[in-house]
């Protein structure tokens, strides 16, 4: 019901959606405000990022060989205390530790994996970045977790959602019942609800890739860009940020795909399917979109270790079967190689 103002803060929301739903969200829409909780802090530190010395390299490098930027342990650091200290969560798989963080004395029955801040390599230049994460019930009932808990496939994920830092500060989450997305109010400290029952808009208008790469693309990629050059009755929108939170978010608003394809020189591409290529597939699904790695829904994939990596291809559902028909036409042969 509601009354005078159509302002709703995302606690409201959430409440609501306990009533509508309380098989499903009141259990984990704890985890849901502990990590509202860090992308408060994080947020706060993003936005000064250009103001005081938490820029620059820490000298270290994390378990991908990338340059660690401060922000990025800062960012680690908040969410894992903040995952921990909620008690509902009994372990975490972050791409910013090697392996999974384990609380064994936990009574917590959820499992997160997530990515603190991606686009990390943006902060320097004051692009939009993100926090990316999953939320996975573990599968057994009690001693210590196995990898049955640990690694599951995408389509298991009981929510997922990510921050986008940009001009504003947004949250867009699912529980698998639609998505919907907040934006912070920064003169009262709350997010509200902004985007309620997010879509893709029918018509794909935009194509993200990193064309720099495109000599090393397999020829089902090749093919798919001659083509949406080439033949399509109206030019697509050529628009990459660099940054899979801040291009997936467009394109969730405007229409469009993001590909991150395979190439010769590294045949399962850069994204990894535990931190970036599940939660973006739960949500792009939930909109009415999909996600693939050219060849299946990388939902389907059973994990086999934490930081694997996937060719990844996501937006409007149409499109994405679009180049899903490419690569079967022109790189089935590639299959093992790419996705075995
Ligand atoms: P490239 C950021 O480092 C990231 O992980 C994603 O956020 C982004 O989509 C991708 O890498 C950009 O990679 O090779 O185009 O710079």
């Amino acid at each position: 019901m509601q009354h005078g103002t159509n302002v709703i803060t995302l606690e409201q929301f959430i409440i609501e959606q306990e009533q509508d739903h309380p098989e499903a969200i009141g259990r984990f829409s704890k985890i849901l405000r502990d990590i509202v909780l860090a992308a408060r802090m994080i947020n706060r530190e993003v936005n000064k990022a250009g103001l005081v010395d938490i820029l620059g390299l820490t000298g270290e490098t994390n378990c991908q060989g990338e340059r660690v930027q401060k922000l990025d342990i800062f960012s680690n650091e908040q969410m894992m205390d903040a995952l921990f200290r909620g008690r509902m969560v009994c372990a975490v798989g972050s791409e910013e530790n090697d392996d999974f963080i384990i609380d064994n004395e936990s009574e917590g029955k959820y499992v997160v994996l997530m990515d603190p801040l991606d686009g990390s390599s943006n902060i320097d230049v004051n692009v939009a970045i993100g926090t990316i994460f999953s939320i996975y019930k573990r599968k057994t009932t009690s001693g210590p977790l196995t990898q049955e808990d640990l690694l599951q496939p995408g389509h298991q994920q009981v929510a997922a959602g990510y921050l986008l830092y940009g001009s504003s500060t947004m949250l867009v989450y699912t529980t698998g019942n639609g998505v919907n997305g907040f934006t912070l109010d920064p003169s009262i400290g709350e997010f509200l609800l902004s985007h309620p029952d997010m879509k893709f808009p029918e018509k794909c208008t935009t194509y993200s890739v990193n064309e720099g790469h495109y000599r090393d693309f397999f020829e089902g990629t090749k093919e798919y860009l001659r083509h949406i050059k080439r033949d399509s009755p109206t030019p697509y929108s050529a628009r990459y940020i660099g940054s899979l939170v801040a291009d997936f978010h467009r394109n969730l608003l405007t229409g469009g795909i993001f590909m991150y394809p395979g190439t010769t020189k590294k045949p399962k591409g850069k994204l990894r399917l535990n931190f970036e290529a599940n939660p973006m597939a739960f949500i792009a699904e939930q909109a009415g979109g999909y996600g693939s790695d050219g060849y299946q829904n990388v939902m389907d994939i059973q994990p086999t270790h934490l930081h694997q990596r996937t060719p990844f291809f996501i937006g409007n559902k149409d499109e994405v079967h679009k180049v899903e028909s490419y690569v079967e036409q022109f790189d089935k042969l590639l299959a093992a190689e790419i996705v075995g």
